[in-house]
């Protein structure tokens, strides 16, 4: 059974008659500190970061809460799987558990013990799926996670991964989607921030494994520049040397044959020898490259099977199609190093939606419709001191996600009050589609005004803030700017998590798909195959039907592609039931045993924990059997005995002589606003006072 008394603190607390943010908070803290870290608003699962291990995860645990009900065990996340799993064996109704909570809350966590779970107790005999399942994910972190200053191990896209089931309810596959690779790190890195694991992993087995080293070209860490190796983090080669192990080892699990590994190393180091690349300026008209600039060149022309001089070409110079006449323009110094930039960024994120498509191939279940369980481990609500494009598609994909929530928690109340037949139009709750309008309701909009820009020749991120200004500058989710200083610079958003000031610098260029064609035909003709059918891959920028080759005007921009990826994700989760995990993290520190009361308040508000409570408070948030409402207020009533319930409870009602929208009488429940639940309390206290005198009066009279 559920616990609830005041050392464990109550395990759902719906069930709690009161409450308000802050006894949430006291309440997930008593929790915390007794290292329970699971909590449920209903069947909102609240998972609170313990930054330590705690003993709940293992085969025993899995096969205690398997075929157990939500409720019946204390909350665990093993306990929504099961919950979400039984709905497919009794329902063969699609599921989703979307996970969310800010950068180092345990999303990526959450998903792997979804994972663990569910492979845990549909394996059988032959269970090869679910061991490539398990790996894809190491894959995926190994070349999509790093280290940030949030967390060690920060996922750096999103993903929906659907594990799908056969008529027996055994797992027979897995589809990955995956969202919005940030490409920025690929060469550049803050201050205590990393590049992708998989980079420092390739370069670690370098310096324990000579042939390693000599067939991929790899020097030491601290050789390349797009690793930020600082004095102060050394990487520890034999714990990255060990991880790479284990991607080498997923790899074999998924089928990929070792040409194709070998081929993914010689483009990851190609990308580390590329940012070596120095440039020396001539009469700031154009450039060359140095004396040691030559290794570079020819260790990637040889990585990657390409002309040597096709390559030097790629890099010094850019042409252009003008009416079908191709010219050459040599590339300034600045425009050489950014060039150079942008084909790094282009070989690793092609390389990683190839790998996904790749473990997709592998693990696919095949075309007839199988039911599957979802799981949404995607970023979450970001609001730093410089906020740019990123954010942005960051901050609308928690827009859209928060508008399923809310007519999710919406019906959820809603189906209460039909299951009890009783009317229920006063119910309202805060709505964001005025925030989602402005960002995305076409014509006029944030992201459509954004791609405009990107299709003009000369298209610009100052001309973009003036369009903002002037098309929405009366708009209530729109801020002009911090002030009026920063009008020139900046524009603001009011999410329903709080307002984002971004920064206009470089949405332009972020936003705009540069391409790099003229690399990737060189590429095609490379004797590598895997560095020739990466140079034929399709991602994601291409997959839009509306695409024509050479014409940049029906290009999909990065926004375009993004917001079609997530509408189909709504889509999809629109037609599946879903379950919640809100995860919150205690601290900013990443340290176990410590819990900061104002942090997890705010994420519980913009979790929409709070909004549940809001919408119940609106609603009817008492909700009370007959028995229960009789028994506590019973003491109102000069006639003690009860002969009709219904009667009873209706007498006890008319004593507060509230009108009757305060409250309302369900088949097995008695439904309260706040305002009557407050005066009946507050003439039981009375009563009880009152007693308490006559008895005090009473004993008084003996002595
Ligand atoms: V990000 O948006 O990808 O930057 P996540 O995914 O929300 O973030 P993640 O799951 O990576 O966070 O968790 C961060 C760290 O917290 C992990 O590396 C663990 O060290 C720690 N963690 C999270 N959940 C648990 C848990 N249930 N038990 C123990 C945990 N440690
Ligand atoms: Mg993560």
């Amino acid at each position: 059974m559920m616990s609830s008394d005041r050392k464990v603190g109550v395990a759902d607390m719906i069930t709690m008659s009161e409450i308000d943010e802050i006894g949430i908070n006291q309440n997930l803290y008593i929790r915390y500190i007794s290292d329970i870290i699971y909590t449920y608003t209903g069947s909102i699962l609240i998972a609170v970061n313990p930054y330590k291990n705690i003993n709940i995860y293992n085969k025993e645990h899995v096969f205690k809460y398997h075929t157990c009900k939500l409720g019946d065990l204390s909350p665990h996340v093993f306990a929504l799987t099961e919950a979400a799993f039984t709905s497919i064996v009794d329902d063969h109704i699609n599921q989703a558990c979307v996970i969310s909570g800010e950068s180092g809350a345990g999303k990526t966590e959450t998903t792997k013990f979804i994972l663990q779970y569910l492979c845990t107790i549909t394996s059988n005999i032959s269970s090869w799926i679910q061991q490539q399942i398990l790996e894809a994910n190491t894959i995926l972190e190994a070349f999509g996670n790093a280290k940030t200053i949030r967390n060690d191990n920060s996922s750096r896209f999103g993903k929906f991964m659907q594990v799908c089931f056969d008529d027996y309810n055994c797992i027979k596959g897995c589809v990955i989607q995956d969202y919005l690779l940030e490409q920025s790190r690929i060469t550049f890195q803050s201050e205590g921030e990393r590049n992708y694991h998989i980079m420092y992993q390739l370069v670690a087995q370098g310096q324990k494994n000579i042939h390693i080293a000599n067939a991929f070209h790899l020097r030491p860490p601290d050789f390349y520049k797009y690793l930020n190796i600082t004095s102060t983090e050394q990487i520890n080669i034999n714990q990255e040397s060990m991880k790479f192990d284990a991607v080498t080892m997923a790899f074999t699990v998924l089928q990929i044959p070792q040409f194709v590994i070998d081929g993914v190393f010689k483009v990851l180091s190609s990308i580390l020898w590329l940012g070596n690349i120095q440039f020396l300026d001539i009469d700031g008209e154009g450039c060359d490259f140095s004396n040691s600039d030559q290794e570079a060149i020819s260790y990637i022309s040889n990585l990657l099977g390409l002309k040597r001089c096709d390559f030097e070409k790629v890099l010094l110079i850019r042409q252009i199609n003008v009416r079908g006449n191709i010219t050459e323009i040599p590339l300034k110094i600045k425009e050489a190093v950014e060039n150079r930039h942008a084909m790094a960024k282009a070989l690793y994120s092609r390389t990683f939606t190839w790998l996904v498509t790749k473990i997709n191939n592998c693990t696919n279940p095949g075309q007839d419709g199988a039911t599957f369980l979802g799981v949404l481990d995607i970023f979450g609500f970001e609001n730093f001191s410089h906020n740019s494009f990123e954010q942005l598609c960051i901050n609308y994909t928690n827009e859209k996600l928060h508008k399923f929530f809310n007519y999710y928690v919406f019906a959820l109340e809603q189906s209460i009050y039909k299951q009890e037949e009783i009317s229920f139009d006063h119910v309202a709750f805060t709505d964001n589609s005025q925030c989602l309008e402005i960002l995305e309701k076409p014509p006029r909009c944030v992201f459509k005004l954004l791609t405009e820009q990107c299709h003009m020749p000369k298209g610009s991120d100052s001309a973009y803030l003036i369009n903002l200004h002037s098309e929405f500058e009366f708009h209530p989710n729109y801020i002009k700017g911090n002030d009026r200083r920063h009008w020139e610079t900046e524009f603001g958003i009011r999410h329903y998590a709080g307002s984002v000031i971004y920064v206009a610098d470089g949405f332009v260029e972020k936003n705009r798909d540069v391409q790099q064609d003229v690399l990737f035909h060189h590429m095609s003709c490379s004797e590598d195959m895997f560095v020739k059918d990466l140079s034929n891959y399709q991602d994601h920028q291409y997959i839009s039907s509306s695409y024509s080759r050479g014409s940049s005007k029906s290009k999909c921009t990065v926004s375009d592609t993004f917001r079609h990826q997530l509408q189909s994700l709504i889509d999809v989760l629109q037609n599946t039931k879903p379950w919640y995990v809100r995860c919150i993290k205690p601290n900013l520190t990443k340290r176990p045993n410590n819990y900061n009361h104002s942090l997890v308040l705010d994420q519980l508000k913009y979790l929409g924990v709070v909004d549940i409570i809001r919408i119940r408070r609106e609603g009817y948030p008492i909700h009370l059997s007959h028995e229960d409402f009789i028994v506590k207020y019973k003491c109102l009533m000069k006639d003690k005995s009860v002969e009709c319930q219904h009667k009873y409870v209706t007498d006890i009602l008319e004593t507060v002589k509230l009108p009757k929208t305060e409250w309302q009488f369900g088949k097995s429940k008695i439904f309260l606003r706040s305002v009557v639940h407050q005066l009946l309390e507050n003439k039981r206290k009375e009563n009880v006072y009152k007693s308490a005198v006559i008895i005090q009066k009473y004993w008084k009279r003996f002595y």
